[in-house]
């Protein structure tokens, strides 16, 4: 196997995945672009260097919390943009095996979450703003654009092309099996062939056939004919799109939007503007409703520990799924448009109704009727009747549309009640 659609197929099956961001930023603990934002010199992000130590990092807690939340696979940040790298690179000395942590994190991490069952990604970052020879003087986002020091450096691009291409070669070479690649990301010109993103990517797939990658490498995912740089997903970041995401064919093409819990990808200690559980059901619910996959992210803190409120949402989304799992794993956009009491997702001749919104009586369900097989409430499989009530057919159309009455005034289940119809064999 290794053409793009069987690449792709447990992937599409998994739909939920947690997304980690953790680094040296996790200390100064004001978001992973803290030197950008602050236009933090090398020499004063250093210390943080100096003082890493993560003595409550256990990557097998963490996969257990992602195996409980439901999660099927998980992508860690190997290298942000500051440059830090997790793993014991021999391209550089700006590692984890030269902090206090003394050790390679991204060993670990892979083998904990293997052990759990979940498929295992790396984010790396092609911007970098530790590496000399990338462009920092004059650029949009490095910590030293306005930096006059830095304006009549020699920037020798290809020694950091080579640097970059090596520490991918890396990553894929040493840790076995990895499922993806998640690159961050091309802007303004650095896109595409500035990567050397043509010969990146035939190295990446002579090592690693199956591995999926992203498509922030650049290009045009959506083109009928995409660069072989352009990748397998589309990464929507903090957003559903509203249709989902269409290729000039007009075919679906795989997605994953990532989203944060709060407002920040690494840790950041102030910021507790979080989701709720809720949301972050019905987001992951609407991406699946729209053929999309949901990266959902952490940021541990310096020392390893993935924040409480984090750790709270989790757990509750953990026990949603646990219940209604099957109106998620494997399921795809249905064939019949939103209604208007919440979303469908569906798996074979299985349609999932995720009601949001209970109304009043019972609930219709336009274009069904004669249709139904079974209806079952999914989160303890109890019968629910489909019966058409009384003077129905004065306000609406019974020859179209089925009704199925829930028990109770409120919903079962606040935050997504599922009701699972067997469909008739066509
Ligand atoms: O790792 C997380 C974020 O740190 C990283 N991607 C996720 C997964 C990310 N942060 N911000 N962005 C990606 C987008 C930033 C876009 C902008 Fe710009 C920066 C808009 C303006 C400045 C880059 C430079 C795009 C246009 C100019």
């Amino acid at each position: 196997m290794n053409s793009k659609s069987e690449r792709t197929d447990w992937f599409l099956d998994a739909r939920y995945g947690m997304f980690i961001h953790w680094g040296l930023y996790a200390i100064p603990a004001r978001g992973e672009w803290v030197r950008s934002f602050e236009k933090i010199s090398k020499d004063d992000y250093q210390g943080f260097f100096e003082e890493f130590n993560p003595t409550q990092y256990n990557p097998r807690e963490w996969a257990k919390v992602a195996k409980a939340a439901g999660q099927k696979y998980v992508v860690l940040t190997t290298k942000h943009h500051d440059g830090f790298c997790l793993f014991d690179s021999k391209l550089t000395d700006y590692k984890a095996t030269n902090t206090p942590a003394k050790r390679d994190l991204i060993e670990e991490y892979v083998s904990a979450f293997r052990e759990e069952g979940l498929k295992v990604g790396f984010y790396y970052s092609i911007i970098d703003w530790y590496h000399e020879h990338y462009p920092a003087y004059g650029d949009r986002i490095h910590p030293m654009r306005e930096n006059e020091k830095y304006k009549d450096k020699n920037i020798d691009f290809e020694k950091y092309l080579e640097y970059m291409h090596g520490q991918v070669k890396e990553l894929l070479t040493n840790y076995g099996k990895i499922d993806i690649m998640w690159f961050d990301f091309s802007y303004d010109d650095m896109t595409g062939e500035k990567w050397k993103a043509t010969e990146l990517i035939s190295m990446i797939r002579d090592i690693q056939p199956d591995i999926l990658i992203d498509n922030r490498l650049g290009g045009n995912i959506k083109a009928s004919k995409p660069e072989i740089y352009a990748g397998d997903f589309y990464s929507p970041e903090q957003i559903v799109p509203p249709e989902g995401i269409l290729n000039e064919n007009g075919e679906q093409i795989p997605w994953e939007a990532c989203i944060t819990l709060n407002d920040n990808w690494g840790y950041h200690a102030k910021d507790k503007n979080y989701k709720s559980p809720k949301q972050v059901i019905r987001t992951l619910v609407e991406c699946v409703s729209k053929n999309g996959n949901l990266l959902l992210n952490v940021g541990p803190d310096a020392k390893g520990i993935i924040p409480e409120e984090s750790l709270d949402i989790l757990a509750e989304v953990g026990k949603w799924m646990k219940r209604n799992g099957d109106s998620i794993y494997g399921c795809k956009a249905a064939e019949l448009t939103k209604p208007e009491w919440g979303r469908y997702t569906q798996n074979g001749n299985k349609l999932y109704a995720h009601v949001f919104d209970r109304g009043i009586g019972p609930i219709y369900f336009a274009g069904l009727r004669g249709k139904i097989k079974k209806a079952r409430l999914l989160s303890d499989g109890s019968e629910l009747k489909v019966q058409t009530p009384w003077m129905a057919e004065q306000y609406s159309d019974i020859e179209g549309g089925a009704f199925i009455t829930l028990p109770g005034a409120r919903l079962p289940d606040e935050s997504d009640t599922v009701i699972e119809l067997e469909l008739m064999e066509e």
